[in-house]
């Protein structure tokens, strides 16, 4: 089994390791308080982000579900994760038609999830719209339609094909089981913006629970986003045929060499008026904000992914120093569904994997892995070579 240690008293943040970059330096150089301004610094892009920037329509509702929830295993004394889990969209207009996405279906969050509910604690789990969620995930994102797991029973009744059922019926009665406790609260957003908005909110509300809180961040969040006063409000076009709508004169008929061209491209085959150039700024890093403010005396887990072994170790590491949390778990994009890393202040890294008979090449190959780093497995300290790993 697993042995690795994880303090729930964070690694105190001294001024030295905050200061770590030339740039915080020079953000601090006039004070004489450096650590109050740097702690302005993320106060400051807090205040802007959330107030120039729309919240969800259901905010409020959310968070009401939430408090209830999180007062009703309070008084318990039960411990409560928020799993984030799925990806997050980055809306190009704001009446959205085209937005950018990325990779993630849940599997990591939803399987997490039942695991954590297997375990006792209170799960609150916030995922991406129509992303996997624990207990249906088994069936819903199947390669088979879900239609195919049944058949018409006697009466007018629909029974589980015999080879499902006994699976089925598990998977039936833990579901059923966490609902009729109260154990398991989805909530889903859709944007980069509707999950920040929820996320901090439900991490103050978690707050008076202090070390039974933990905060397991699987969400594949979007690094980069379209600030409000650069989004347009319609579709963006294609054409300039719109123009004409009030005109009786047709549009100028382009003439491709009469163009200016952009310097992304020194002879670009389509000029640049035909081209659509999106210009993302940065998302700000709100961990900081959240392992100091929002839910400090929570357990914080991180994830961060890589499609680059040599710089994911190296990433995760940068991230515990600058951040002062309790775990990274890194993983690389090919080799996710079969090992992670545990990087942890003052301990040594260890690749957690599926052992090798285990390591099939299937939808649900994360549940091995949560499986295998919640109960034991393979444990090394190098990534997996390509050839350990299933074919295709
Ligand atoms: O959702 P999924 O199971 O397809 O993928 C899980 C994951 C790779 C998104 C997750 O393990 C993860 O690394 N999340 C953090 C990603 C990041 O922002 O670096």
């Amino acid at each position: 089994s697993l042995s690795f240690n994880l303090s729930h008293s964070r690694p105190s943040s001294p001024v030295s390791s905050i200061f770590s970059d030339s740039s915080d330096r020079t953000m601090s150089s006039s004070s004489s308080k450096p650590e109050l301004t740097r702690q302005n610094t993320h106060e400051v892009a807090e205040r802007d982000y959330f107030t120039e920037n729309p919240a969800p329509a259901l905010l409020e509702k959310f968070t009401e579900q939430a408090s209830d929830f999180i007062n009703f295993h309070a008084a318990a004394g039960r411990r409560v994760v928020l799993v984030t889990s799925g990806g997050t969209t980055v809306p190009l207009e704001r009446q959205t038609v085209r937005f950018i996405d990325n990779f993630s279906a849940g599997t990591r969050g939803a399987t997490s999830a039942e695991y954590f509910l297997e375990t006792g604690y209170a799960v609150i789990f916030l995922h991406r719209q129509f992303s996997l969620l624990p207990y249906s995930r088994h069936y819903s994102h199947a390669t088979d339609c879900f239609l195919d797991f049944l058949h018409e029973g006697p009466n007018g009744s629909v029974v589980a094909n015999e080879e499902y059922r006994e699976k089925m019926l598990k998977v039936l009665r833990q579901y059923n089981s966490a609902k009729q406790k109260n154990l398991l609260l989805t909530l889903p957003f859709t944007t980069i913006t509707d999950y920040l908005f929820v996320l901090r909110a439900i991490a103050q509300l978690m707050r008076p629970l202090g070390p039974n809180a933990l905060l397991y961040l699987a969400a594949a969040v979007s690094d980069f986003f379209v600030p409000p006063e650069r989004m347009v409000e319609h579709k963006i076009q294609s054409t300039n045929a719109a123009d004409t709508k009030n005109d009786s004169t047709p549009a100028p008929i382009e003439n491709a060499e009469e163009e200016t061209f952009d310097n992304f491209d020194s002879s670009p085959a389509v000029p640049r008026s035909k081209r659509l150039i999106v210009d993302l700024d940065p998302v700000p890093k709100f961990l900081k904000n959240l392992v100091d403010g929002w839910a400090p005396e929570g357990m914080i887990v991180s994830f961060k992914l890589e499609t680059d072994p040599e710089i994911l170790v190296h990433k995760a590491q940068y991230s515990l120093d600058r951040y002062q949390h309790h775990l990274v778990i890194g993983n690389l994009l090919s080799t996710r569904k079969w090992e992670v890393v545990f990087v942890a202040p003052g301990q040594a890294d260890q690749w957690i994997r599926v052992p090798r008979n285990r390591r099939k090449k299937t939808i649900s190959g994360i549940e091995n892995m949560v499986g295998v780093a919640a109960s034991g497995g393979e444990i090394g300290e190098r990534p997996l070579d390509p050839s350990e790993l299933p074919e295709g």
